[in-house]
């Protein structure tokens, strides 16, 4: 059996749990504030409401995806990472904690910021940093503190994970830190994209200080930070899968090795495929285009590896309990543990999600659902299911064992109620959305612009359908905002384990390679350099500056 670490630390440091509760509280209030901007979007298109007066459409539909998108997960991975670090490396040093802490209170005044215009309808900008859509200069700077602060609050974790491999010379290090670290490295890699684009062009152009910007350029830019943002995402999900889940169980984790080389392979092929969200955006030779449909297949592969891992420690544990039979295994998990059934909705739900992205990134295909509703249905099951629930699968354990209480039956029943609930809000609204997409509808748009008599489908009841389904999904945000309350302050006081599996007897023993950064960095410099130079090459070369050219300069 290998040699790991990950029993030496049972719980998290009582002032490292501070730091990781503050980034969940933020995480859970814009749960229920971004929630409530989704319901009000679903009744919206459907028809059948109008937003109070005063109130804009897109004004809603950017409180939503900034408040979901980025400000729930990036404080929800950064409390979950930070608590899982010192769970298995060890507590935080002081400075270390200092450090997450300048890290925390710069992205929750950025949150303010960035919401402040938000609310004043001066930042009505959907996507963020998508020119032309052009947003107010403390909108941009607010986001940018929130990119910074997370960058401090990744600081300290991997100054952990480099004191533990220096204190510990020749071992494997502690899994859940390593998948934190990486995770950490994908985020600083990705965000440079997004902060050449925010300094150099939107910040400036917001400011009056330049007149124009190239929107082919700040697009591509964009692209190549998010497509990893969505990555960014999964991983701590895959975090939870790998090594959380299996213990909760009753398992082991199949195999240490196959889980970091699948972090590794995202870590490098997350990068070179942010093309395949412009396929049809002119100005980009669709050789390149070509290249990057091809290595978007390449990302799949990690994802192929986890799918196989999770089968695998479900049926060994299901055939250690006595399941006979090709499915007997089957029943003999946990059914009514919410920490085990939560993910495992999500794990479902990815199945569609990814097989949509698959189609999504399939070239020809691409152009049937681009700018349809069916990428919303796509990543709804994705993010917004697959990801989220495990986040609230994770939150059922993390909360109490943070705040020293524990998961009552009342609560895991009302845990699992949630994840039911979740899983059939979205599959009526995402199959209503994948359909509505393929039936032309169009995505980030209100009613009254398409409905009515000038549509060429009735995509009206795939709109119904969307807002009961939303509807459902708001009920079980109310849930679990209560949950969250309980967990937090009011749940019996007590020891609530922070689930850490071992990894299975039979398991290979990890390859030192798969812990050597520099030989996987130069691999991610080199794909990075591949994929996009000619592309940027083209796009710089091409533009027609100093004209109001059709595509680039607004
Ligand atoms: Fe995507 C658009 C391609 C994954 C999120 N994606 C988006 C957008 C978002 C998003 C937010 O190529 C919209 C952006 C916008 O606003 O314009 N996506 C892919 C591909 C994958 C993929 C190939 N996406 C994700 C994930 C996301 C996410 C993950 C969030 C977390 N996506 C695209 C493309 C577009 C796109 C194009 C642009 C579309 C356009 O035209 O605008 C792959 O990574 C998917 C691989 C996944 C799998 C599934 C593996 C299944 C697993 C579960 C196993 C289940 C178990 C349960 C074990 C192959 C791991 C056990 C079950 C038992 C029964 C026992």
């Amino acid at each position: 059996m290998q040699q790991t670490a990950v029993t030496k630390f049972m719980k998290v440091d009582r002032k490292d749990a501070n730091l990781a509760m503050a980034n969940i509280y933020v995480a859970f209030v814009a749960l229920l504030l971004g929630g409530l901007a989704g319901l009000l979007q679903v009744l919206v298109r459907s028809g059948q409401f109008n937003l109070p007066k005063g109130i804009g459409y897109y004004q809603v539909l950017t409180v939503h995806g900034v408040l979901l998108g980025l400000i729930l997960t990036t404080f929800f991975i950064m409390g979950f990472q930070i608590a899982a670090v010192s769970r298995t490396a060890g507590p935080l040093t002081n400075t270390q904690r200092k450090i997450g802490w300048i890290g925390f209170w710069l992205m929750t005044i950025g949150t303010a910021a960035a919401a402040v215009m938000v609310l004043l309808n001066e930042a009505t900008v959907l996507y963020t940093f998508y020119a032309p859509l052009k947003a107010h200069w403390i909108f941009y700077l607010g986001l940018t503190l929130v990119v910074v602060g997370s960058w401090l609050l990744c600081v300290p974790q991997i100054m952990k994970y480099a004191q533990w491999r220096k204190e510990n010379k020749g071992q494997t290090s502690p899994l859940l830190t390593f998948m934190a670290v990486v995770n950490c490295l994908l985020w600083f890699v990705a965000t440079l994209g997004v902060a050449v684009e925010v300094l150099f062009m939107l910040l400036p152009w917001s400011l009056g200080l330049i007149e124009r910007v190239d929107v082919l350029l700040t697009r591509t830019l964009f692209w190549y930070f998010g497509h990893p943002l969505v990555y960014f995402w999964l991983l701590p999900a895959y975090m939870a899968w790998y090594v959380v889940v299996p213990k909760i169980i009753g398992g082991k984790i199949f195999s240490d090795a196959l889980a970091r080389l699948s972090f590794m392979l995202f870590l490098i092929f997350s990068f070179p495929v942010g093309i395949h969200h412009q396929l049809t955006e002119p100005g980009i030779d669709g050789f390149w285009k070509f290249v990057q449909v091809v290595l978007t297949f390449f990302v799949v592969v990690p994802s192929l590896m986890t799918a196989f891992s999770m089968f695998a420690t479900f049926e060994m544990r299901g055939r250690e309990l006595g399941g006979r039979g090709i499915l007997g295994w089957f029943k003999k998990l946990p059914w009514n543990d919410c920490r085990f059934l939560v993910p495992f909705i999500g794990m479902l739900a990815f199945i569609p999600g990814g097989a949509g992205g698959l189609v999504n990134a399939s070239y020809q295909m691409n152009q049937l659902v681009h700018n349809t509703v069916w990428v919303t249905g796509h990543f709804h099951l994705t993010v917004a299911t697959a990801v989220v629930l495990t986040f609230f699968g994770v939150a059922f354990w993390l909360i109490p064992h943070l705040t020293g209480r524990t998961l009552t039956p009342q609560l895991n029943f009302l845990g699992n109620i949630v994840g039911i609930l979740w899983g059939i809000g979205m599959l009526i609204m995402s199959a209503a959305m994948h359909i509505a997409g393929l039936l032309g509808a169009p995505r980030r748009s209100e009613y009254s612009e398409y409905g009515g008599a000038t549509q060429a489908y009735d995509w009206v009841p795939y709109q119904i359908a969307q807002a009961v389904g939303g509807t459902i999904l708001f009920i079980a945000i109310i849930i679990i905002t209560y949950m969250v309350i309980k967990l937090a302050f009011f749940a019996p006081k007590g020891e609530e384990e922070f689930p850490v599996a071992e990894v299975a007897p039979g398991a290979e023993k990890t390859p030192a390679i798969l812990e050597n950064f520099k030989l996987w960095g130069v691999l991610l410099v080199a794909l990075i350099i591949f994929a996009y130079t000619m592309p940027l090459i083209d796009i710089i070369q091409n533009s027609p500056a100093g004209t109001k050219g059709f595509n680039n300069l607004w």
